[in-house]
């Protein structure tokens, strides 16, 4: 697909192009630009780790190379719309499916969520283990594109028992702030948020939490909250006010595309290739690491495969994308001196989500903004800690439910091993694991229902009447975490010149939604990085 140039401007603007059918959803595949076969850095994959790593070597004068396995969304389908809304998905919806898999399930028992699709790079991803599914944006942007964007910086005081080796006044007084003027972090106007109707079954929640004694607090959003006041009033096009999130926004949003990736292209130093994904790493004996990718078209049919040469190779494909690549390494022995760390310590961030009914005269409101804006925030309680954001379940329709991802303090740990015969990994969570979660959230929203006299909901996760979804996760962390996998800074033992900046170097829980978290490891690495790494 083709190479994208320097053509953004920074700013919360969406990437343009010079080669406007690398973003045409149904267009064919164009002539092969120019190949970049060597570049002095590479970055595997366009999420928040990725993202920083890419805008800050360009800052730096590195000519840089990112190689993304999604799409870039920037242009519009046939229907006018760049992304396709949750309520009427198509292929742009997921990766490679035939028919959506919406976390939710069904709705009064009913098969309504899903649709069928057809097969094409769309812009989410869940992907099947055995006992554990992970939801994964696909794109340039990574989760960003998909994500609730929630933008949450965790307790000093856990961050610190998480991290213990990394200086945590250096992150809460530089690379937190940093993380978060970049992404464009915002907050709900508090007394807008009590009047609207939009943000109704937010309300609702809360009083329940505060009924049962527990403390709720906003938390902050990428999303831009004056975009959506103008929404609520009718003069700016719906998106979040729209049911638009899990397949992407289209408009609101501060993803990566308009923030750090278009600051990024602007420098004129980073090139971005997108439907390329990367197979293998391998290093050669002048040091060089050497990349072999696979180029797909919409079809998935790979197209070509490419090598690539760099000196400096930060790895950014997320907690799977990177262990995968990393373990495979080891295993197949084109990295042997990967230490036995790479691939394990990786964790769901304790995920749950379920939904409460509500009494008929306690209404959610058929008017939902998708993006949360409400935790309840219970992590104190050292007895059962656990932080659940108040999520929305716009359906256009009043239906009485309370949903919930509840985040709780699970300590179990899994670990990828390398499938030889599939060439794929594997991980080794199982249900019994997810059942600590549950637990956890049982606890908090047991005592919710007592308080209020209400019960769970049955229907919506599909099975015989399952309560707490606890078979997928949308935060996967770690698998090469900071410290063990590799130094204190994200650079990976045994070899030198070799980075991880992502969600893997999270070690499986950090007590809130992520990526503000990711996005300042990222800014330390970097810094550290480039003052002492690529001096000539
Ligand atoms: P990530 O953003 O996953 O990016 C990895 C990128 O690498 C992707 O674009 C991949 O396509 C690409 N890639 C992977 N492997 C390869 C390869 N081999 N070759 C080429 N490209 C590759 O990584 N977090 C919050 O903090 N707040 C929220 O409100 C929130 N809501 C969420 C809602 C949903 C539905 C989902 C799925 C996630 C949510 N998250 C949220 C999680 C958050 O998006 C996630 O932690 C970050 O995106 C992880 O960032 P990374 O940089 O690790």
């Amino acid at each position: 697909m083709a190479a994208l140039q320097a053509a953004a401007t920074a700013g919360f603007t969406r990437i343009t192009l010079d080669s406007a059918q690398a973003a045409e959803p149904n267009a064919e595949p164009a002539a092969e630009p120019d190949a970049v076969d060597n570049a002095p850095a590479i970055v595997v994959g366009s999420g928040y780790g990725a993202a920083v790593a890419a805008l800050r070597l360009g800052q730096a004068g590195i000519r840089t190379l990112v190689l993304e396995m999604g799409r870039l969304w920037n242009t519009p389908g046939s229907d006018g719309k760049v992304f396709c809304s949750t309520n009427a998905p198509d292929q742009r919806s997921m990766w490679f499916r035939t028919r959506t898999e919406a976390p939710l399930a069904s709705f009064l028992w009913l098969d309504v969520v899903n649709r069928d699709i057809s097969r094409y790079p769309g812009v989410l991803d869940r992907v099947h283990f055995a006992d554990m599914s992970v939801f994964v944006g696909r794109g340039v942007g990574g989760g960003s594109l998909v994500n609730g964007g929630m933008a949450v910086t965790p307790l000093r005081s856990y961050f610190a028992e998480q991290f213990p080796t990394v200086d945590a006044a250096e992150m809460y007084g530089t690379y937190f702030p940093r993380a978060r003027a970049m992404l464009g972090v915002n907050t709900v106007d508090p007394a807008w948020f009590e009047a609207t109707d939009w943000y109704r079954f937010t309300r609702v929640s809360r009083k329940h939490a505060q009924n049962a004694g527990l403390r709720t607090t906003f938390v902050p959003n990428v999303y831009d909250f004056g975009y959506m006041q103008r929404e609520a009033a009718g003069t700016a096009p719906k998106s979040a006010l729209a049911g638009e999130v899990i397949y992407g926004n289209n408009q609101g949003k501060r993803s990566l595309d308009r923030t750090y990736l278009a600051s990024a292209l602007g420098t004129g130093n980073v090139t971005i290739h997108t439907l390329e994904k990367v197979r293998a790493i391998s290093r050669a004996a002048d040091g060089t690491y050497v990349l072999t990718a696979d180029r797909i078209d919409t079809t998935g049919n790979v197209v070509e495969t490419k090598q690539y040469g760099c000196t400096y190779l930060f790895l950014g494909g997320g907690s799977l994308g990177t262990s995968e690549l990393l373990v495979r390494a080891r295993e197949t022995g084109t990295l042997p001196a990967l230490n036995a760390s790479v691939g394990a310590g990786w964790g769901t961030n304790g995920n749950v989500m379920l939904g409460r009914a509500n009494h008929l005269w306690d209404t959610v409101g058929a008017n939902q903004s998708t993006m949360p804006v409400m935790g309840i925030d219970d992590w104190a309680n050292t007895a059962n800690p656990v932080f659940a954001e108040i999520a929305p379940l716009p359906m256009g329709l009043e239906h009485w439910v309370s949903l919930y991802l509840a985040i709780t303090k699970n300590p179990q740990r899994a670990t990828f091993t390398y499938d030889a015969a599939s060439g794929t990994v594997k991980l080794g969570w199982s249900a019994a694991q997810s059942a600590v979660s549950v637990g956890m959230a049982k606890k908090l929203f047991d005592r919710i229902n007592a308080a209020n006299a209400t019960i769970y909901r049955y229907d919506l996760f599909g099975g015989a009447g399952k309560v707490f979804a606890d078979d997928f996760t949308y935060h996967p962390l770690g698998g090469c975490v900071l410290g063990r996998a590799t130094d204190d800074y994200g650079r990976v033992k045994g070899y030198s010149r070799l980075y991880v900046t992502d969600g893997s170097l999270v070690p499986g829980s950090i007590g809130v939604n992520p990526f503000v978290t990711i996005t300042a490891l990222a800014e330390r690495t970097m810094a550290r990085v480039l003052a002492e790494d690529t001096a000539p």
